[in-house]
């Protein structure tokens, strides 16, 4: 990534996943660093998602640092950030270690007791790691920062909430500081040089096992539409970017913005397809024919769609705020729109098979699948984040949670061990999470992987259709391919 002449803050993107893979501009540290940046601070940005030697970067932007940032997800990136902690640590004992992100977001008080954690920032990260910086700078105190956990001799100090800040007051986000072309999407269904953006904040909506309610409070702010559509021509310009992928967790909630945005994009020629979009299907079918003609025009070809279930009993058990019929509604109309719809589905909220919902669940998928193939289906397997509305229900259920940081880090949405699946339904569900399911209607995204390579290509198709012959018929036994694929296709990174 590149690097200001001034190093004086440092901040860390540390790994997603294990294995190098999938990546987008880490957002998180470019907004933090948007307002370090405009107060005159040097920055050092290391993101090990794309710098192979990132651990020798942080170490070597030590020497005259002020602080060092990082930004986590709950599951492998904390074990990541915590393994360059401690390297730091031992560099540098005296330097302070500031966390932000989801995962210090949606348990501070854990993340504030660890050792190698100094000050925790819980919510939006612009102001407050601006202040941090000026504080620790001048050897200020931190007691009047809103929105921070600290230590002052040993003990935990906890600040005032910060109230949520209107995000037009922040500045863009600031891509130049990485290296563009080690984020591109190439081959995707939104074009060849596709990248991230984020339009908007947090979600009015409450769903369950959904952190947004702890982070944002049900709180949704967006930039204005002239401000969208300024920094999408903005970056289509400087990086000749074909395709943007909507970061936001719900884009949708204000049909005159998006509206304005379609219409602004085309006024201004903005020629990038859009897409990827999160909304939520009761805002979504309640856009005009019109609308949906004017979104496709200006280049919107996908949604993402949190369908969760097939079954109504799960769906309000979330309160997901949706119909079954809902889904399978905004199923047709995206066809009849050109849209296509990523639907994210969660199975593992119930013990058992039947109050699971999982026959209605798979039933759904394959409804859906059959109005517009072109659709995309990933199943994740549900995991009881802390903060989230059912969170104390999953405790009760005794699912065993994590009482230190590094606990977390094997948390992640496919690993069904952490669902409330029982023992014998876990064993089932596992194949189909893993394998099955991402192998039968996952079609777009693995192709996009195999098609420099007629072999993985042949390979892929006859699993493929076995996949699709098990799941049409929900014949699950004698899975002799999903023990080849786990003794020896992960390892060659086949399908994640
Ligand atoms: C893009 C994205 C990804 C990308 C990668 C993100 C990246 N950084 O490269 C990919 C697709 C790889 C990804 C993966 C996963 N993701 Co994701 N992802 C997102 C998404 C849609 C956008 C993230 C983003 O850019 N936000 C924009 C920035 C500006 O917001 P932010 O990150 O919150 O940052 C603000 C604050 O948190 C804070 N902050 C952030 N970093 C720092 C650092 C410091 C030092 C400070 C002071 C403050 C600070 O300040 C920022 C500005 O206010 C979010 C939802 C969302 N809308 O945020 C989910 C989200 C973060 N993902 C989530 C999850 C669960 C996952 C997965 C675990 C899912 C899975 N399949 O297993 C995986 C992780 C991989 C794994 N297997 O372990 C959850 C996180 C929940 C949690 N408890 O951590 C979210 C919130 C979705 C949701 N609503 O549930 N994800
Ligand atoms: S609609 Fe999506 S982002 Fe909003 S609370 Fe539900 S799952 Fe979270």
């Amino acid at each position: 990534m590149a690097q200001n002449a001034k190093k004086n803050v440092i901040l860390i993107h540390p790994k997603v996943h294990q294995a190098s893979g999938y990546c987008q501009v880490p957002l998180g540290i470019l907004a933090v660093a948007g307002p370090l940046e405009q107060a005159g601070y040097g920055l050092v940005l290391v993101d090990a998602m794309v710098d192979a030697d990132y651990k020798e970067k942080v170490l070597n932007a030590l020497d005259g640092a002020i602080c060092v940032g990082f930004s986590c997800m709950t599951g492998y990136q904390i074990q990541d950030g915590l393994a360059i902690a401690k390297l730091v640590r031992e560099k540098d004992p005296g330097i302070r270690m500031v966390w932000g992100g989801w995962h210090a977001c949606v348990a501070p008080e854990q993340t504030i007791s660890h050792p190698l954690v100094d000050i925790v920032v819980s919510g939006q990260g612009e102001t407050a790691m601006a202040e941090i910086t000026r504080s620790l700078e001048g050897g200020l105190p931190l007691d009047g920062i809103k929105g921070i956990y600290y230590k002052e001799n040993g003990k935990v100090i906890k600040n005032a909430e910060r109230p949520y800040e209107d995000i037009n007051g922040f500045p863009p986000m600031p891509y130049h500081l990485v290296d563009i072309e080690k984020y591109l999407i190439k081959g995707d269904e939104l074009g060849d040089r596709v990248i991230n953006y984020i339009s908007s904040r947090g979600c009015p909506f409450q769903c369950g096992f959904c952190a947004e309610f702890k982070v944002n409070k049900r709180k949704w702010g967006a930039l204005t539409a002239e401000r969208v559509v300024a920094e999408l021509a903005a970056l289509a310009g400087a990086y000749k970017i074909d395709g943007i992928i909507f970061n936001d967790s719900n884009f949708f909630v204000d049909k005159n913005r998006v509206e304005a945005i379609s219409r602004g994009l085309l006024e201004k020629n903005v020629n990038i397809k859009w897409g990827k979009a999160n909304g939520h299907t009761r805002h979504l079918l309640n856009y005009s024919d019109e609308l949906w003609r004017l979104m496709y025009k200006s280049g919107l070809r996908s949604i993402l769609i949190g369908a969760e279930s097939g079954s109504q009993g799960v769906l309000d058990l979330i309160k997901k705020d949706c119909t079954v019929e809902d889904i399978e509604r905004l199923a047709v109309l995206c066809k009849r729109f050109g849209v296509r719809i990523w639907y994210s589905f969660i199975l593992g909220m119930c013990p058992d098979r039947l109050t699971d919902g999982f026959t209605q669940t798979l039933d759904l998928i394959k409804k859906v699948k059959t109005i517009d193939p072109a659709s995309e289906v990933l199943v994740f397997s549900y995991v009881a984040y802390p903060g989230t509305p059912l969170f104390e229900r999953a405790r009760s259920m005794g699912l065993p949670q994590p009482e230190t940081l590094e606990g977390w880090a094997g948390f992640i949405l496919d690993n069904t061990k952490c669902s409330l699946a029982e023992k014998k339904y876990q064993a089932d569900l596992e194949p189909l999470i893993d394998f099955y399911l991402p192998l039968a209607y996952r079609l777009n995204a693995i192709r996009i992987r195999m098609h420099n390579s007629l072999l993985k290509s042949l390979l892929f198709t006859f699993f493929h259709e076995l996949a699709l012959f098990r799941c049409a018929h929900n014949i699950f036994f004698f899975r002799w391919e999903w023990y080849l694929y786990k003794h020896l296709g992960r390892r060659f990174k086949v399908l994640n």
